[in-house]
């Protein structure tokens, strides 16, 4: 949504999901979106899980191969200054984003309002919060070098931490002692896209 909206972008937008629905979370007996479990989804994405995109026929899944493949293709100057040392810098954060940080905010998320209460362990939102404080401190130390993620302009690295840094101000609040990344949330919550991923129910659902 924030690379469609960044690139200004118009796009059709379907709800999908094997676990949440228009009422709730699976875990909590409400029914799913569903589409992801369909044979014609699965044929686009073996995996059943969203974001899928589809451009002219050219089919697509994982967020962060969709961010580049969008900027590639319609706004290279914008996603990474046409710059291939930018592009790899910025992807290594993207990939970082997976590998570190979702799945202790997923843990996070799951642990504060997705699971029934009685499902609920305080071990696991100690931890997932230690984790992601040690994560966002690294991103703190690259944001005392640099303005944004990779380098002195926005760039498509910077759309997936928009996402974690938002939902972790809504799951957690901490960035008193990270005046540098509240410096750089402030700057993306800044931009008109912000508003498309902005809405804490967004982060909070389940
Ligand atoms: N690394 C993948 C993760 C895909 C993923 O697990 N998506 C979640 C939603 S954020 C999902 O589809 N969950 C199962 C479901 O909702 O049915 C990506 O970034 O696209």
């Amino acid at each position: 949504m924030l690379a469609l909206s960044e690139l200004d972008l118009t796009y059709e937008f379907t709800l999908a999901s094997a676990t949440m629905g228009p009422e709730g979370s699976l875990s909590k007996g409400k029914a799913p979106f569903g589409i992801v479990d369909t044979s014609d989804y699965l044929e686009k994405n073996p995996n059943g899980t969203i974001p899928t995109i589809s451009d002219g026929g050219f089919i697509l899944w994982e967020s962060n191969a969709i961010v580049q493949y969008l900027g590639m293709k319609y706004n290279p100057k914008l996603f990474y200054g046409e710059n291939i040392e930018t592009f790899c810098s910025a992807s290594r954060w993207m990939m970082w984003e997976n590998n570190q940080i979702i799945p202790p905010m997923h843990e996070l998320a799951k642990h504060l309002f997705r699971l029934p209460e009685n499902q609920r362990d305080e071990n696991v939102i100690k931890e997932s919060n230690e984790k992601l404080f040690e994560e966002f401190r690294k991103v703190e130390t690259q944001l005392s070098k640099t303005k944004f993620i990779a380098g002195e302009n926005w760039c498509m690295g910077d759309i997936p931490l928009t996402i974690r840094c938002h939902r972790w101000n809504i799951l957690a609040g901490p960035f008193s002692e990270l005046p540098n990344l509240l410096r750089y949330y402030r700057e993306l919550q800044a931009r008109p896209s912000f508003n498309t991923i902005s809405a804490t129910e967004l982060h909070t659902a389940g």
